[in-house]
């Protein structure tokens, strides 16, 4: 019996607007939404320790079929017990299909109604990958959050290509939901498709519904697109989306993305923005971005920030931060992805407070105007 009993669950506990505070429960543990996962691509978090992500207050990462198919290889991932004790992290982790990836590193690439067959973008050897075979590498590496296989666009686009993809990527979903089999201490979630397309995008989120899913991805932007037309396509589409389900926008983004999504219905992303920014030398504070390229840093003294609970933000001064990042010193980028995911953390948990307090409204204004008046 209890084999049949869905072990990830989603409740909403508050909302405000469009906005919803919720909790996703796994057997692995809870995922507190507005959610936001860092990526752990290749089994780590560049540049950070698995306790270290914890502490800045992420409940769930994510991880890559593609890149883990190539290397190491799902099986042997299987074999070394999970990618849970592999990389040792022991909460949640949502693994994507590896469509996007194929798309956007993979060589020779080929489409078809079965699949896509590639070469890798490591050593050229031949790969197939279906919406069977994708569901079965997640079920390897044990994720607890499975994505199906879709295919993803750039923008702009012609109409007649994103009604294909959107098609291709619906008829995929059935496929997944298919061999997904109903497993129960797992969830799958449906990828809506559709492009800038308000037509397509309703039907992509009407054929997801009729399949059934455990949770509702929004993919296809952030892919060459403003952020107005990006937020005009949610204000489309999440209100058509199951509401006691979570809203997922897939590899978004920058803070003032996360802020307009959570407002527009979105409870979890994930961005390899903050960690990648960070390795560059770009960290996040309530006051705005930093450049610390920049030789202006050269002779600063000051903090980060000396008022920031995260103490990295007042351990070190701008000018020794600088120095780290101009001699690319590994010490920098691990200084600086800690305080970028804090940042992202403590903006979500800000986010998820004031839906609580019914004025998240307020809560983005205020941040925005913080951003804005920042004197970096
Ligand atoms: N599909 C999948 N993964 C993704 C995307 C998508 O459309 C995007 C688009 N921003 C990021 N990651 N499967």
């Amino acid at each position: 019996m209890s084999q049949t009993t869905k072990q990830v669950t989603f409740t909403i506990s508050a909302t405000d607007g469009a906005a919803r505070r919720g909790r996703i429960d796994t057997p692995r543990g809870d995922i507190q939404t507005p959610a936001f996962m860092p990526v752990g691509t290749a089994g780590t978090v560049k540049a950070m320790y698995p306790e270290q992500v914890r502490e800045t207050g992420a409940d769930i990462l994510l991880g890559n079929t593609y890149h883990l198919m190539l290397r190491p290889g799902a099986e042997r991932v299987a074999s070394l017990g999970g990618l849970h004790d592999f990389m040792d992290w022991q909460r949640p982790i949502l693994t994507d299909s590896g469509g996007f990836q194929v798309m956007s590193l993979a060589q020779l690439r080929k489409l078809t109604e079965r699949g896509v067959t590639f070469k890798s973008h490591i050593d050229g050897s031949s790969h197939d990958l279906t919406p069977e075979r994708s569901i079965e590498i997640q079920t390897l590496l044990d994720s607890d959050i499975i994505m199906q296989l879709d295919e993803c666009l750039k923008l702009p686009a012609e109409t007649k290509e994103i009604e294909r993809a959107m098609e291709l990527s619906l008829r995929w979903a059935d496929r997944s939901k298919t061999a997904f089999n109903n497993q129960a201490n797992r969830a799958l979630f449906g990828i809506v498709q559709g492009g800038d397309n308000a037509d397509l995008r309703l039907r992509s989120a009407q054929g997801l519904k009729s399949i059934g899913f455990d949770g509702y991805a929004v993919g296809g932007l952030a892919v060459g697109e403003p952020q107005e037309v990006m937020f005009r396509v949610l204000d489309d589409i999440v209100p058509e989306l199951p509401a006691d389900r979570p809203h997922y926008l897939m590899g978004v983004g920058k803070p003032d993305d996360i802020l307009g999504a959570i407002g527009r219905g979105i409870d979890m992303f994930d961005c390899v923005h903050p960690t990648r920014a960070g390795r560059h030398g770009h960290v996040y504070t309530r006051f705005g971005v930093i450049n610390l390229k920049n030789a202006r840093h050269k002779d600063d003294h000051r903090p980060l920030d000396e008022a920031s609970p995260n103490p990295n933000c007042r351990r070190w001064s701008r000018a020794y931060l600088h120095h780290l990042v101009k001699t690319e010193e590994i010490l920098g980028a691990m200084i600086l992805s800690q305080i970028n995911l804090a940042y992202y953390q403590e903006l979500v948990q800000g986010c998820r407070v004031a839906i609580e307090g019914s004025r998240f409204t307020d809560f983005a204004a205020e941040t925005r105007a913080a951003w804005a008046a920042g004197d970096l």
